[in-house]
């Protein structure tokens, strides 16, 4: 990093020095540049000694304050290149008329809005770039400039263009704004045609004129039709539709048959007619954020694409899951669908929750028996209870059904409604309308309110509503006032919630005027963290408006209740193949009458092929239909009826089909009874009596399972050694616990270690390690990160658990305790806490705030700041994973006050670890608000914020080199050009550069680092979209390692 900043500045310094001596000699290394950058360097001249580099070819000095050119720089005989973009010029600068050999021209991003006719003098130049200025009209000197190839225009006021605009002859890209004038039929030779966000509402029909356009792009606009002449558009490739007004699909577009790219995403389209399939080129079709139901089964033998896009529309026709999994998922369901007969079908998944006793297991009774159905008062759900209930209410219902999970008090939350919930059901918070009083001001959050919060931070979608039981108890006067009370709670709660998030946003806001103009970041971060506060306000669903009111005793309220799921269920049918359905069938059998703990892959691949044609068996290869039988799965678990992990291999071949089993175990491991711990290690066939005392004392003390004791807590549920494996494996996968071996080599010392399970308080052995008052010759960087109701349950224990991926299997390193985690990681130590306090004095509620804090010491700055960037990444990745809709606030202590020991630190923004690029200003100082000291910048800024992204990318510029493969390249060339991030001509400059010599065999992983640095070099030229694009490509073709090297 050093480098390159000083590489910059040393280079800008020598010409300033030279400048002030005319008379000197130029230095030998100033002939040798070719290249000179000088961008984002807050420079509001260029010295006139630039004359000096007289070798120079490129010149990059975007984002600068130019608003003038020193007459020298059109001393320079073999500059090419000049990049201008992003400057202050309002004024075209006319020394530049003099440059007879640039070539490319950028003046994007100025203010511009007039062309001297000398730049007719430019005889050579190819492209020029003038988008993002204030041209009204159409620079008619720009028709002089005959050999121009490309010209970008877009973002300006331009109303017409000029018939003169024909002398350009050989222009091939071409992009503008605002109007299409009948001229623009002249430019025969148009390519490429950029007319996006513009108002648009009728088709412009000059344009089906241009006959040799390839990328035609008319998005933004307000299109809701397309001419039939379109068709005269022989050769066009690329068509981009999408924001537009279209509530048909556009049956015109079907004639042009050499279309490979036609994006339609986000307009109002609820039909793809049949048609479509004439596109028998078509490769990527882009159809997100419409209305469509039904997709055509023909789709399935359109043999070009590659890609469809359907995600965000209304489907039935294919599931939205089957849609998700991509245009493989989707052929595969069509045939399928061919073969089998359609069958509309629906089975929604009826989550009750609630207090204990409050009715839940005697309504699911009564909703499955269709009678009353009470359970006895011993009678208590351990954990999850599954019934299902099938409505067959007429004819037309017959596959309409329900699986009810009937969920016990507590513990549930404990282990994770993520695995048992899908986002697709729905949920009851069911309570005892007899014993709700609604004056006691504690029972509505007791009964109801902290249920509604907890699912609504874990599924913030998910339809909720209310059953209040017992109403056989309660006179009808005294329901109808306690429902009105209760409504009138939630609407208290409900404005309570608004209420922090108000309070919140001013707060912020407050912070954004307080915070100098100068600290840039600052600003940028408390921006996103507003943002971030509005899209968690927004993702806040109103729950059901009406109370149900059952008994299970007399079934009053039944039916209501019944009519209300029977619609709902209605409302989200979807067509699936008989084949699909009968696969349903059978493993809900096997749910039933089946002795099997699991199913094995053999066992599904049985249950489910059972029923298919033989024509169908025989047209698929083994690999097809396996990959069929992961559509299926994947669906019947996306609807609730098995358990299954498809994102872990080895736990791909197993389904859990019975929830008790998954559960019981997760009970039996998990439990913080003592009693019945130790009641099933005594009881094991496998262990002395001693031996149960260790495990006993390990487990509770420490959160240790050994192997060995998993299995003995497992043996009552007669699971096979296999079965315990993928338990063990299961219980990893969803974060439970982490392994880790006590010899080095030797692996049967194998041991799970739980968070969960920890009782022990802080070790005081930890206080010479990490005394409280940060030791002098030390630096403590630290995250907290705030809840305003509660620590949910499990996000701690998870958080805990990914932190061992930087520790190894050795347990040396860290030490944990009921609340936190010490341990050392990269030369740095770091502490993990949970607790809890009364710090936010802007708090609506009384109620205590809950934090997680990471704190790091250490001595080295970018060592540390590595540790609490990952720690935090983790953080927010479990949340955005598990509690998506959880309200929190996240602070960066002043490093000056921590070390202070002071009382209340003051809090920076913790969104400034969010940031990717560094804002417009550099800083040395941000001043501590509490206390007012200055403190260097670096202890508030990861390093990455000290430079621009432009720099982070000439830093990593030779690894990048080193790893980015071909086949990656290729994609994000094509991705660059769709964007029009890069032109033509450069991806043909960056494709041309020769290929290196490589001894790699497969395809897959040769790199090409020429190739890749070209690329990168032009990237540096772009826009911020350049970087994002890049992140986003990298990750997307299995390079995120590469993509993280950027953050
Ligand atoms: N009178 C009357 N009694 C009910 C009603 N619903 C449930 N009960 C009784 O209330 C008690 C608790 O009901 P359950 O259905 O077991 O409650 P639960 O919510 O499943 O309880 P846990 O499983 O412990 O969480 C039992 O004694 C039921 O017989 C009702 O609508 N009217
Ligand atoms: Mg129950």
């Amino acid at each position: 990093m050093a480098y390159i900043q000083v590489a910059h500045k040393q280079r800008l310094d020598l010409l300033h020095r030279l400048q002030l001596l005319p008379q000197s000699k130029t230095p030998d290394t100033v002939l040798k540049w070719t290249q000179l950058d000088i961008d984002n360097a807050y420079l509001y001249n260029l010295p006139e000694s630039i004359d000096r580099c007289t070798n120079v070819q490129q010149i990059y000095a975007y984002n600068n304050r130019l608003s003038s050119l020193p007459q020298s720089i059109s001393n320079l005989p073999h500059l090419t290149v000049l990049i201008l973009s992003c400057n202050a010029f309002t004024t075209f600068p006319i020394t530049l008329c003099d440059l007879t050999n640039l070539e490319e021209l950028d003046l994007d991003n100025n203010q511009l809005s007039d062309i001297p006719v000398d730049i007719t003098r430019l005889k050579v130049l190819r492209v020029f770039s003038l988008s993002n200025n204030v041209f009204t009209a159409f620079p008619i000197a720009l028709c002089g400039l005959t050999n121009l190839k490309e010209l970008y225009l877009s973002q300006n006021k331009i109303s017409g263009i000029p018939v003169d605009i024909t002398r350009l002859k050989v222009l091939r890209i071409f992009s503008l704004f605002y109007s299409v004038p009948q001229s623009i039929s002249n430019l025969t030779h148009l390519t490429v045609l950029k007319l996006s966000r513009n108002a648009f509402a009728t088709f412009p029909i000059a344009l089906c004129s241009l006959t040799n356009l390839i990328e035609l792009v008319l998005s933004g606009n307000l299109l809701s039709d397309i001419p039939v002449d379109i068709s005269r558009l022989k050769v066009l490739r690329i068509f981009k539709l999408h924001n537009n007004a279209f509530t048909t699909f556009p049956t015109a577009l079907c004639g042009l048959t050499n279309l490979e790219k036609l994006d339609l995403s986000y307009n109002q389209l609820s039909d793809i007619p049949v048609d479509i399939t004439m596109l028998t080129k078509l490769e990527r079709l882009h159809l997100s954020g419409n209305k469509i139901t039904h997709l055509p089964h023909q789709i399935k033998n359109m043999e070009s694409l590659i890609r469809l896009d359907v995600d965000r529309n209304p489907l039935v026709q294919p599931p939205k899951d089957t849609a998700k999994r991509g245009l493989g998922a989707i052929k595969r369901y069509f045939e399928a669908l061919t073969d089998t007969k359609a069958i509309q079908s629906s089975r929604i998944q009826v989550n009750l929750l609630g207090e204990t006793e409050a009715g839940k297991t005697s309504i699911s009774g009564t909703l499955q028996n269709g009678k009353s159905t009470l359970t006895k008062t011993a009678d208590r759900t351990r954990v999850v209870e599954q019934g299902l209930w099938e409505a067959h209410e007429d004819e037309t219902d017959q596959n309409i059904g329900f699986n009810i999970n009937d969920f016990g008090g507590h513990d549930i939350y404990k282990i994770g409604h993520p695995i048992f919930i899908s986002k697709l059901g729905l949920v009851f918070i069911t309570f005892d309308l007899s014993k709700y009083d609604p004056e006691d001001k504690a029972h509505y959050q007791l009964y109801i309110g902290h249920w509604i919060d907890k699912v609504q931070a874990q599924m913030p979608g998910i339809q909720l509503a209310l059953i209040g039981t017992h109403i056989d108890e309660v006179m009808i006067q005294h329901v109808e006032n306690k429902c009105f009370a209760i409504n009138k709670q939630h609407e208290d709660h409900l404005n309570k919630k608004k209420q922090w998030y108000q309070v919140q946003k001013k707060s912020i806001e407050k912070r954004i005027r307080e915070t100098p103009k100068i600290q840039a970041s600052l600003h940028q971060a408390y921006q996103s963290k507003s943002d971030k506060l509005q899209t968690l306000y927004d993702q806040m669903k109103p729950i059901h408006k009406d109370i149900f009111r059952v008994s299970s005793k007399t079934c009053e309220g039944v039916k209501v209740l019944q009519d209300y799921l029977i619609s709902f269920s209605r409302r989200n049918a979807e067509v699936l193949p008989g084949m699909w359905v009968e696969a349903a069938k059978n493993i809900c059998t096997k749910k039933i009458e089946g002795s099997e703990n699991t199913l094995g892959w053999e066992m599904i691949k049985g249950l489910i092929l059972q029923n298919a044609p033989t024509s169908w068996k025989e047209k698929n290869s083994k690999e097809e239909t396996d990959r069929m039988i992961c559509d299926i799965l994947s669906f019947l678990a996306h609807r609730g009826d098995i358990i299954w992990f498809d994102r872990c291999p080895s736990l791909m071949k197993v389904v859990f089909h019975k929830q008790e089993v998954l559960v019981n175990v997760l009970k039996a491991v998990l439990s913080h009874d003592q009693d019945a711990i130790s009641e099933k290690l005594q009881k094991s066939m496998k262990i002395t009596g001693t031996k149960a005392s260790t495990i006993h004392e390990d487990i509770f003390t420490r959160g240790i399972i050994s192997k060995e004791a998993m299995g003995c807590l497992c043996e009552p549920f007669k699971l096979s050694s296999t079965e315990v494996d993928v338990m063990i494996e299961m219980m990893q996968t969803l974060e439970l616990c982490y392994q880790v071996q006590d010899h080095e080599y030797l692996p049967s010392n194998t041991s799970f270690h739980f968070p969960w399970l920890l009782t022990e308080e802080r070790q005081p052995e930890l206080d010479t390690k990490w005394p409280s008052k940060v030791p002098p010759d030390t630096t403590q960087l630290t995250l907290q990160v705030l809840f305003p109701y509660k620590c949910p349950d499990g996000l701690y224990e998870k958080f805990s658990v990914r932190q061992h991926k930087y520790l190894g299997l050795m347990k040396t390193k860290r030490m944990d305790w009921k609340d936190g985690v010490y341990a050392e990681v990269k030369k740095c130590k770091m502490q993990l806490t949970r607790g809890a306090h009364q710090s936010n004095p802007d708090a609506v509620s009384q109620d205590p705030d809950w934090f997680i804090s990471i704190a790091v010491r250490g001595s080295k700055l970018s060592d540390m700041w590595g540790v609490l960037a990952q720690s935090h990444h983790d953080l927010m990745n479990i949340i955005e994973e598990d509690w998506p809709g959880l309200p929190y606030d996240k602070y960066l202590m002043c490093p000056h006050c921590v070390s202070e020991n002071s009382e209340h630190p003051y809090h920076f923004p913790g969104e400034i670890l969010d940031l990717t690029l560094r804002a417009a200003s550099k800083l040395r100082q941000v001043t501590c608000v509490n206390t007012g000291v200055s403190i260097p910048a670096d202890l508030v800024y990861p390093p990455h914020l000290a430079m621009s992204w432009q720099e982070v990318l000439q830093i990593e510029k030779p690894r990048l080199c080193e790893k980015i493969t071909e086949p990656c390249l290729k994609d994000m060339l094509n991705k660059f050009l769709e964007e029009g991030i890069i032109t033509l001509r450069e991806d043909e400059m960056v494709r041309a550069e020769p290929p290196q010599h490589h001894d790699q065999t497969s395809t897959t992983t040769v790199v090409c680092p020429e190739k890749t640095a070209v690329f990168l070099d032009i990237l540096k030229t772009r826009g911020d979209e350049a970087f994002d694009l890049l992140r986003k490509c990298l990750t997307e073709n299995g390079q995120s390692d590469l993509a993280s090297l950027l953050r």
